[in-house]
């Protein structure tokens, strides 16, 4: 790990800043938890890939229920790793509001467990909840079985998991807080998102334009790379507690 990159991060970290952190996928990588893109995401089986698209929903409904049912099944067998316990410290440090792509409740368990309220934003929904696709009720049930394509006690409507899929608006109210964190921040700090999927990867770009600087930590290069003033290569869970000591230590 580039230790001078994690100490030019902090400084921009260091003295209660206000900071809208940009989550993606990466940083429930080290928690078994797959990435959509990359290497061994699982965007490598275009079946699966469509199963992200709100019109496969029409098409092939228990083939992408099940697809979803697995994963909320994988849920139950997976914990918060190092990173997810950094940035919950983290936010004890300024005033952090957290949008996370991410549709595991990870962050949730880490901040609980580290004793800590933050601010977490799903902008893509969460898999532990359920809706009804036509009357929008919500269940934030785990119990249901969506394989067996449940139906809405309501309306009698179809059941879905409680996200957003590609050609569906994002929850207008948490997209406007998280758009008005990155008109507020100091900083962006952007952790495993690759940037590619709109409106999310919008807001390091509308913190920058209104003055933030910008903060990447991930294996690799990603869309933003070059609008960052620090780029520390490397995994979440690794950097992420080094980051939060050398801030913790600058505090002493
Ligand atoms: C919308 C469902 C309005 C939940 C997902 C043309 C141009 C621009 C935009 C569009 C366009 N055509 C269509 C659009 C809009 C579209 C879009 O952005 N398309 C892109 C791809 C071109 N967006 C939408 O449709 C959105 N809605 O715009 O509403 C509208 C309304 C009606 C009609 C039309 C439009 C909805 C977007 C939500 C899509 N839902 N998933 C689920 O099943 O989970 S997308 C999916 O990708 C996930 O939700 C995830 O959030 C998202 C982004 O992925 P990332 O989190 O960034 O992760 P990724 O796997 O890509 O990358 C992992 C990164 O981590 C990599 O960089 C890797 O290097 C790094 N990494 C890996 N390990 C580590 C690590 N980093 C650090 N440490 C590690 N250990
Ligand atoms: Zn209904």
């Amino acid at each position: 790990m580039n230790l001078h990159a994690v100490r030019k991060a902090s400084a921009y970290l260091i003295g209660s800043p206000t900071v809208l952190v940009c989550v993606g996928s990466g940083l429930s990588a080290e928690s078994g938890v797959p990435t959509f893109r990359g290497p061994d995401g699982m965007f490598t089986d275009p079946r699966i890939a469509n199963f992200t698209q709100v019109d496969t929903f029409e098409r092939e409904p228990e083939a992408m229920l099940t697809w979803y049912q697995e994963r909320r099944t994988q849920l139950n067998s997976v914990r918060p790793n190092t990173g997810h316990a950094a940035l919950a410290r983290m936010t004890n440090t300024g005033n952090y509001t957290i949008a996370t792509q991410n549709v595991d409740n990870l962050m949730e368990a880490a901040c609980k467990a580290e004793g800590i309220e933050a601010a977490i934003h799903h902008l893509h929904g969460l898999l532990s909840q359920v809706r009804c696709h036509e009357c929008g009720k919500h269940f934030d049930d785990l119990s249901f079985d969506l394989s067996r394509c449940p139906r809405c006690e309501a309306c009698g409507g179809r059941l879905r998991p409680g996200v957003v899929w590609f050609g569906e608006s994002l929850p207008e109210p948490t997209l406007e807080m998280c758009m008005q964190a990155a008109r507020d921040a100091d900083v962006c700090l952007m952790l495993g998102t690759s940037g590619l999927v709109y409106p999310a990867a919008a807001l390091p770009e509308m913190a920058r334009s209104h003055g933030a600087k910008l903060i990447e930590i991930n294996t690799e290069l990603t869309a933003h790379s070059d609008l960052c003033e620090v780029i520390v290569r490397g995994s979440t869970a690794t950097v992420l507690p080094v980051l939060e000591r050398v801030i913790r230590d600058a505090a002493h």
